[in-house]
């Protein structure tokens, strides 16, 4: 079957790189399946991205925010036709199972929506003012031109959580995909697109980071960025931006800790545990990726988690019985690979898992066996690094205030986990536990798009995506005063 190619959009046109360079991306559950042939774009591209964008601005940001929003709606509604279609696309393009992918594409279904309603509020505020017949007011304005950088583990999902709200506040975009998932994001905005988008106001380049995304950080004409990756190109996407004096909003790596106290549900903890540790393969920023459990039931637990962990079944995500998909990429593979020996080497135990699967069905992709890691100590490095793989570390704790240490003692901060039927301890875990998020009996993954999402210490820098937050990032307030006296005051 011929290589399907796609190209650069760029001002409502699909066009190729200047260069004519392009790139493969291959389905990594076999590596013989050819997902696509994308551009592979440099600063001209962006530079062309951003004069296109600028030019749309002038009029969309002038489209009453309810008319923006209805585009939104119409979008939440045409993904939903095409929601099998496009996870399975995704499941092709990055190899998560086709329960995940749906949700994927769900959770920008429901970002369509909730920011649709947006349109209709956008909420500023009246103050008094200090003076007689004078009115006092704040509005939030667009930004401008918005850049956006983006990871490949959600690759419809935080493509919408950045597109969305900048779109219902006024803001056009340029986007680049993370150049594991271009296609995603391709099949989202030819819905924005189909929807009734007009031309410019979205536009997308595809490529790798130093080439194609570090020029939209430095571009003048860029107004601000949004960023989701890793934690190092994040500090240079933020340093550039800094240098700049550009808002710049970064989401990064997590390290999220599961507690399970000796009160606990040990089958639904088990169960959330698995969920959070081995779904989307490990490759989540909220994963879980150690649980803190305590040394009265730390024996069975671990024993049955191996035990599960180890029936788990691995192939091909496009099998709906397959229950945990390939590794992305090469490199993500060497990382599990690397921590598994350096906490080997630091004087942890492989529970189960600890090596790439290579056999049968397994030969053509990038496998890696559900991994568990027993006697962790929290300074070890595979307890304060994140490996973004399918590898979970099991380490002891001696009740709750000791939990909370551990859980604490690391620089990341997104998301946590309790599991206790204790109600008192639920409290004090959702004020004590340094993260953007915690749950309570749940795994710590599974955002929802009406909450705020992000983390604190290394995670961020503070700001929010979801909810109301996103909002904050892609608006700017503005105070505007009416004075209706006709003298001087
Ligand atoms: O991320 P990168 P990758 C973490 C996770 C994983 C690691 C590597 O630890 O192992 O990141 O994944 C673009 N200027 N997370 O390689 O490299 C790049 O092209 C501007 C956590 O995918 O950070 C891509 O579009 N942009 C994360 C995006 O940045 C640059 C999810 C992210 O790439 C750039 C994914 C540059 N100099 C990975 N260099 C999470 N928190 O969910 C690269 N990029």
């Amino acid at each position: 079957m011929a290589t399907k190619s796609y190209q650069n959009l760029i001002g409502g046109r699909w066009v190729p790189a200047r260069s004519g360079k392009t790139f493969l991306n291959v389905n990594p559950a076999n590596h013989d399946d050819v997902v696509g042939e994308f551009a592979l774009s440099g600063a001209e591209d962006v530079a062309d991205a951003v004069e296109a964008a600028e030019e749309a601005y002038k009029t969309w940001r002038l489209t009453p925010a309810p008319k923006r929003a209805e585009i939104l709606y119409r979008t939440g509604e045409l993904l939903t036709q095409r929601k099998e279609e496009y996870a399975r696309a995704m499941t092709r393009e990055m190899g998560k199972v086709l329960s995940e992918t749906r949700g994927d594409v769900q959770e920008a279904i429901d970002t369509a929506f909730y920011m649709a309603g947006e349109g209709r509020r956008l909420f500023g505020q009246t103050t008094p003012s200090e003076l007689q017949n004078k009115f006092a007011m704040s509005v939030r304005m667009p930004v401008g031109v918005v850049g956006m950088i983006a990871p490949w583990n959600f690759p419809m999902a935080i493509p919408s959580w950045k597109l969305f709200p900048a779109l219902v506040c006024g803001n056009t975009c340029v986007i680049k995909p993370a150049e594991d998932t271009p296609l995603s994001t391709i099949h989202l905005v030819e819905t924005l697109i189909d929807a009734g988008l007009p031309a410019g106001v979205v536009n997308i380049v595809t490529g790798y980071g130093p080439e194609a995304g570090a020029p939209i950080v430095e571009h003048p004409g860029v107004r601000a960025v949004s960023f989701t990756g890793s934690s190092e190109v994040g500090r240079i996407v933020g340093q550039n931006a800094a240098a700049r004096f550009k808002p710049c909003s970064l989401e990064m790596g997590g390290k999220n800790a599961m507690i399970v106290l000796a009160d606990a549900n040990l089958d639904l903890a088990l169960e959330g545990a698995l969920w959070g540790a081995f779904g989307t393969t490990g490759q989540r920023c909220t994963a879980t990726s150690r649980i803190i459990v305590d040394k009265a039931v730390a024996g069975e637990f671990t024993a049955r988690l191996v035990e599960r962990a180890k029936s788990l079944r691995v192939g091909d995500g496009l099998d709906e019985a397959i229950q945990m998909g390939p590794q992305v990429n090469q490199q993500q593979i060497e990382t599990s690979a690397n921590y598994c020996a350096i906490a080997k080497a630091e004087g942890a135990e492989l529970l189960c898992g600890g090596e790439r699967l290579t056999g049968g069905a397994h030969a053509r992709g990038t496998f890696f066996a559900p991994t568990v890691v027993g006697r962790v100590k929290p300074g070890m490095r595979i307890a304060q690094e994140e490996v973004f793989g399918p590898v979970v570390s099991v380490i002891e704790c001696d009740g709750f205030d000791d939990a909370v240490k551990i859980a604490n003692g690391i620089q990341y901060g997104l998301s946590t986990a309790l599991y206790s039927r204790d109600v008192n301890l639920a409290f004090r875990a959702m004020r004590d536990l340094e993260a953007g998020i915690t749950y309570i009996n749940a795994p710590t993954i599974g955002a929802e798009v009406h909450l705020p999402f992000g983390g604190v210490k290394q995670t961020g820098n503070g700001h929010r995506e979801g909810g109301t937050g996103a909002l904050d990032f892609y608006t700017t307030w503005k105070s505007v005063y009416v004075d209706y006296s006709d003298k001087l005051q």
